[in-house]
Formats: structure tokens, C-alpha cells, sequence
């Protein structure tokens, strides 16, 4: 059965790649204060991403879920928040400006509902593990009672996965128990300055697995699954299976002529497949070779909405870095700028008149009316405002642990700590201390024998059991 929504998140996924690029074009090219200094941006790691943000914000997210995006993909982020209601045209203008929308999302400067600040690569995806442990924590003190669960999500760049900490995250995960956790990889296979190896997907299967992870591999679109079931289709698969990731990068850069010779030369006069390459144009060649399982609204959906259990998922989509523009695949496409004629045959191609590159609807196969009505009735926008407030807790003005003259930091923290657990409460009630395996060193013991040790499941302590002192 189709889905109805393709028509509308096929625009809204055009849309966010031209307002993603204009804001970084904009910020270095256009804006009045310009005095010559480098603003920059990152236009490929944002197109990057497009396909896959659109699913996600446009319908497959719950107001309850929380996301933390890839930090280079920010103007796509506010892009959408712009769609929505809750960046505005001001700060997109400008972006990457005192005051402007951030470079990567930020929880206290920008203004459109970021989830977690990223920027340092590697800590925004293991941020959504804990936050999930800490989510889990909540529920289990009745504090969220009315509130559902929501996904800890984090849209991770392949060279993010170099960072030692989304390691010891992925291993403390595995002994708590993880819940609700999704990491969603642009595997792009580009890092920042080069093509990163050849076969790393292999090695990410074995650590997902291993930790316990339902993987998802998103490796072909729908152009090339149909592509592959004509006659000749097994031998291209074949081919793009076996291509090293710097000979693809390249030929996606150099386009459809480029792809066909390649294509050619090592697959020609081989029957079914040539006559398949010539059923299509240079373009619609370049369009299938690209049609990767992280580009395809309609793969990418269906993957995302075949989950039904709280495990945890790793989504591997092999994607495009640059996708969609110019700049693609290219391996020094990391702060690539489009320059002022790329993006002049970029905003034809999108349809877009000159003096109206910021407004919504501009430019768009569907009414704008029908699109308004869409965007109406997104899942994410519904509920009203995501960001949830603490209540305040009474603190005791003293307590009743006398001073001592003399004593040592760590006794004295033990103690004091000691007197909060002794009562039952608000305030004790709420302190979680979280000690790197130093418990009895930090002179914590006390306290935590009186308030016990989280996890989801009970655990025995056999060593009470068995009365041993
Ligand atoms: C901790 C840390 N180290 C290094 C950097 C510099 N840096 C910025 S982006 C990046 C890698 C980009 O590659 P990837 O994560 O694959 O994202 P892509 O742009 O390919 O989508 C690096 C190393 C950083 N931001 N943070
Ligand atoms: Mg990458």
C-alpha cells in the first residue's frame, strides 16, 4: 500500500537540504556584517543526514523522545525547527552570530528545543545510554507515573565512533540492562579529513551484537533493491558490494557519465547488466548509484517503524555525505562550501525565486496549504512543550552531624551524607550518587547501605543472605 505521507516528507526532506545549505551559504556569503572572517559550516554533513531527519521529525518521533543530533548537522536540526514553528527566520539569518543559531545545538543558547548539546564528537551519542538509565531510574521511583517512555535517540557520524567513550557506554549499557535506546549511524564512510577504512560495518556488527543490540543495516534504497531484481541485477549488486569506499566516494562525485564508464569497464559485454546500465540516463544512473539505504524515505520509514520491542537498535544507513549537492562525496567535502553559482543552480533546481530563499513553502510540489495541514499534525509537535521542570525540594537548613574540629574531606562527606540518609526525607529521597567504583574509598558507604544500590531487577546480596560480617 503506498504511503501517504512520502508525498509530503519527499518535500519536506528538499526543503530542509535547501534551508540547511542557504543558512551556512548565507553566514559566509550574504550577511551585511560580513568583515572577512571565516565563518564556515558544514553543508555535506547536513545533506548528509536529510533524508533521515525528515523521517524522524516529520513522522516517526514522539514528543516524548529525545534526540541528540550529530553536531555538524545543526542547521538541518534548526531547519526543521523552523518548519515547525520554533527556530525563527531572524536566528537562522543569523547562524553561527552572537545570538544567532548555534553551530551545533546547544540546551542553553538556541531556542528551539534542543535535547542534549553536542559538539565534542562521541558524547552526544553516549549521553542518550545514560539518559535512558536515568529515564529508567525515574519510572522506578514513580516519579514519571503519567508519563510514557520516551527513545533516547542519537544520530551518530561513522567517525564519531572512534571516540573511546561511546565504548564504556555501550558495555555499561549491557550491564544495567538498556532500554529504549536508539543510535542511528550516517555511515557516510567519510570522517573529517579522509575515507575511513574499508570494512568497518563488519566490525560494528560483531560490537552490537556483543553488547546485546538488535543492528538494522539500511544498505540499499528502493531504486536499487528494484533495480537488483532485473535480469543482470544480481551482477551489479555484486559490484557495489565489493566497491572500495574511496572508488565510490569518487564516482559519486564525478556523477552518472563517470559511473557508466566505470560501471562499463569492469562489468561490460557481460549480457543482461549492460543492457540494464543503458536503460538509463547518465542521471538516472547517478540517482540509482546513490539511492543508498540512508537516502530512501520509504526503506528508511519501513525500518524505523518495524521495531516493536524497547531493546536496543543500531541503525546502520549507509548514506552520502554531501548528498544531493555538488559537494558530494568528495573526500575534502568536510567544510566544503558551496560557492555562489552552485547554489544559484541549487535554488533553480529547488525551485526557489531570488529574494525568496528563507520562506517555508517556497518552491514545493504540494500545495502549501495541504503541507501546512501536514505539518499540523506531526506526531513530535504534538503535547505542547517538550521540556519538562523539576519541582523544588525543601534543603534542611542544618543537620544534626556536630562539627569536628579536625577531620578529613572525605570523612567529612561520608558524614554528612550519612546524616541526609538517616531520615526519609524529600531531600534524601533525591540524591543519587553516582561513584565510579570508589564507594568505600569516598567514605560513601554508609550512605549507601542505608539508601541501597539501583538496577532494574532485583538483586541479592549474598553476602547479607549469609549473614557474613
Ligand atoms: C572530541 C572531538 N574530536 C574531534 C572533533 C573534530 N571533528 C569534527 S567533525 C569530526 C568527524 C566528522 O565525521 P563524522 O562523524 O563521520 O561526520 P560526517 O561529517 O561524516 O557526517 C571530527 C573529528 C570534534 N568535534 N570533537
Ligand atoms: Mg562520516
Amino acid at each position: 500500500m503506498p504511503d501517504d505521507r512520502l508525498r509530503y516528507l519527499a518535500e519536506l526532506e528538499r526543503k530542509i537540504l535547501w534551508l540547511a545549505s542557504w543558512t551556512v551559504h548565507n553566514a559566509n556569503h550574504r550577511r551585511e556584517s560580513r568583515d572577512g572572517m571565516k565563518v564556515g559550516g558544514h553543508q555535506a554533513s547536513c545533506a548528509s543526514l536529510a533524508t533521515i531527519l525528515t523521517a524522524l521529525y516529520f513522522a516517526v518521533l514522539k514528543p516524548e523522545d529525545r534526540v541528540a543530533v550529530k553536531p555538524h548537522a545543526s542547521p538541518v536540526f534548526h531547519a526543521i525547527q523552523y518548519l515547525l514553528g520554533k527556530q525563527s527566520r531572524e536566528k537562522l539569518e543569523n547562524f553561527r552570530g552572537y545570538g544567532g543559531a548555534q553551530s551545533y545545538p546547544s540546551r542553553t543558547k538556541d531556542i528551539d528545543d534542543v535535547d542534549f548539546s553536542t559538539g565534542s564528537v562521541g558524547l552526544g551519542v553516549a549521553i542518550t545510554a545514560f539518559a535512558s538509565m536515568v529515564q529508567d531510574y525515574v519510572h522506578a521511583h514513580g516519579w514519571a507515573a503519567d508519563r510514557p517512555k520516551g527513545r533516547m535517540i542519537a544520530l551518530v557520524g561513522d567517525a564519531e565512533l572512534d571516540e573511546g567513550n561511546i565504548y564504556e557506554a555501550l558495555l555499561e549499557g549491557w550491564k544495567f540492562g538498556l532500554r529504549n535506546t536508539w543510535w542511528i549511524i550516517d555511515y557516510n564512510r567519510q570522517s573529517l579529513d579522509a575515507v575511513v577504512h574499508e570494512d568497518l560495518h563488519t566490525r560494528f556488527e560483531q560490537l552490537f551484537a556483543a553488547m546485546g543490540w538488535e543492528l538494522k543495516v539500511l544498505k540499499y534504497g528502493k531504486l536499487q533493491e528494484a533495480a537488483f531484481a532485473e535480469p543482470g541485477g544480481d551482477v551489479l549488486k555484486g559490484w557495489i558490494d565489493t566497491a572500495p569506499n574511496q572508488l565510490y566516494s569518487a564516482l559519486t562525485f564525478q556523477g552518472g557519465a563517470a559511473w557508466r564508464k566505470r560501471l562499463l569497464d569492469d562489468l561490460g559485454d557481460q549480457g543482461d547488466v549492460s543492457r540494464l546500465l543503458e536503460r538509463r540516463s547518465d542521471d538516472e544512473l547517478a540517482a540509482l548509484m546513490s539511492n543508498l539505504g540512508g537516502h530512501d524515505l520509504a526503506s528508511i520509514l519501513e525500518a524505523f517503524e518495524s521495531i516493536d520491542h524497547d531493546r536496543p537498535v543500531c541503525f546502520l544507513c549507509y548514506t552520502v555525505k554531501g548528498f544531493g549537492l555538488p559537494l558530494a562525496g568528495h573526500k575534502d567535502n568536510h567544510a566544503g562550501l558551496m560557492n555562489e553559482a552552485q547554489i544559484a543552480k541549487l535554488r533553480s533546481a529547488m525551485a526557489i525565486r531570488d529574494g525568496r530563499e528563507w520562506e517555508k513553502f517556497e518552491g514545493l510540489g504540494v500545495p502549501p496549504v495541504e503541507l501546512d495541514a501536514f505539518l499540523r499534525q506531526v506526531p513530535f509537535a504534538q503535547g505542547g512543550e517538550r521540556r519538562l521542570h523539576a519541582g523544588r525540594i525543601a534543603v534542611p537548613e542544618e543537620l544534626a552531624w556536630p562539627a569536628q574540629k579536625e577531620t578529613s574531606t572525605q570523612a567529612a562527606f561520608g558524614n554528612l551524607l550519612n546524616e541526609i540518609a538517616r531520615g526519609q526525607s524529600e531531600f534524601s529521597a533525591h540524591i543519587v550518587t553516582t561513584s565510579p567504583d570508589v564507594t568505600v574509598s569516598t567514605n560513601l558507604g554508609a550512605w549507601v547501605n542505608r539508601r541501597g544500590l539501583f538496577a532494574r531487577d532485583a538483586v541479592r546480596d549474598l553476602f547479607r543472605d549469609h549473614k557474613i560480617p
